[in-house]
């Protein structure tokens, strides 16, 4: 069974962890595969990815079992975490991750490392690191405190609680909740809405909100500066005012 499923539906790329059995826990083969998924949402034919898991849950985080059954290399290991959350940091396009059943550990690293997050209604999140006396890693200190604030993440990450949706949606986790059988299909349509718009500027506004995250305001403003000449060089750009100017909707290409 491939560990990663990838499905291509117009500009919209859906990638799914496909260990339903062990709730998507992240071993090597999965680990390596979605690396590779994530190399083809480059693809300049996509404009917007999904991830989502197969089965009840999103992800449970890493695999105990091949964790505890040793001969891991750590550092290799973790490397492979670190090139997956920063493949999706670094995707000049959106990536929304629908997350229902559970997120657990580094599959919560993984949904936080997404641009959007729909959940449903039943989706429990936490941090599991603590649980078993490990570190967060996995990018997991980078973006919980900027979205949840200093003393939240904290707690979050010492006592692990289960979060359930709606405290999600308060701390600013989740962008839609939706009943659980409707995640999919919101992620679905939320990121079929980004592949039709401008996807040169949002890659721009992610790599802008990545960076302004370690700038001070004067850098952050010569930052912006920068960026926005780019975007204003752009087609989208163009087409956007003249759609403004026609009074009609734009019709972006992406570049
Ligand atoms: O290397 C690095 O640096 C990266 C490090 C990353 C660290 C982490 O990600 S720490 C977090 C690790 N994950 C966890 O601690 C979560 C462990 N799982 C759970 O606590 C529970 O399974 C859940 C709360 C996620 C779900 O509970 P429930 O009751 O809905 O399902 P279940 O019955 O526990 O799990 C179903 C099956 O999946 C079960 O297998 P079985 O008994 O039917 O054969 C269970 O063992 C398996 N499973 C669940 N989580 C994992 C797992 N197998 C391997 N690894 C898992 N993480």
């Amino acid at each position: 069974m491939e560990p990663v499923l990838t499905h291509q539906h117009d500009a919209v790329l859906e990638i799914a962890l496909n260990r339903p059995d062990r709730l998507n826990a992240l071993d090597r083969p999965l680990l390596e595969a979605l690396g590779r998924a994530l190399e083809r949402a480059e693809d300049e034919t996509v404009r917007a990815v999904v991830l989502r898991g197969e089965g009840r849950a999103f992800s449970a985080g890493q695999d105990l079992r091949e964790a505890a059954g040793g001969g891991l290399d750590y550092q290799a290991h973790l490397a492979r975490y670190n090139r997956v959350v920063l493949q999706i940091r670094r995707l000049a396009k959106p990536v929304v991750a629908a997350v229902h059943g559970v997120a657990a550990g580094a599959g919560m690293a993984l949904a936080l490392a997404a641009d959007l997050r729909v959940l449903g209604r039943e989706t429990r999140l936490t941090t599991a690191f603590a649980r078993i006396a490990l570190v967060p890693d996995s990018g997991m200190t980078y973006t919980l405190p900027r979205t949840v604030g200093w003393g939240r993440a904290f707690e979050l990450l010492a006592l692990s609680p289960d979060l359930d949706a709606e405290t999600a949606m308060r701390l600013g986790l989740a962008n839609r909740v939706v009943s659980e059988d409707a995640v999919f299909e919101e992620a679905r349509g939320l990121a079929a809405r980004l592949a039709a718009g401008p996807t040169r500027v949002y890659g721009l506004i992610k790599h802008a909100l990545d960076e302004s995250a370690r700038l001070g305001l004067e850098e952050v403003l010569e930052l912006e500066a920068q960026l926005q000449k780019l975007a204003g060089e752009g087609a989208d750009h163009e087409e956007g005012v003249r759609a403004f100017l026609e009074k009609r909707a734009p019709r972006f290409q992406g570049r």
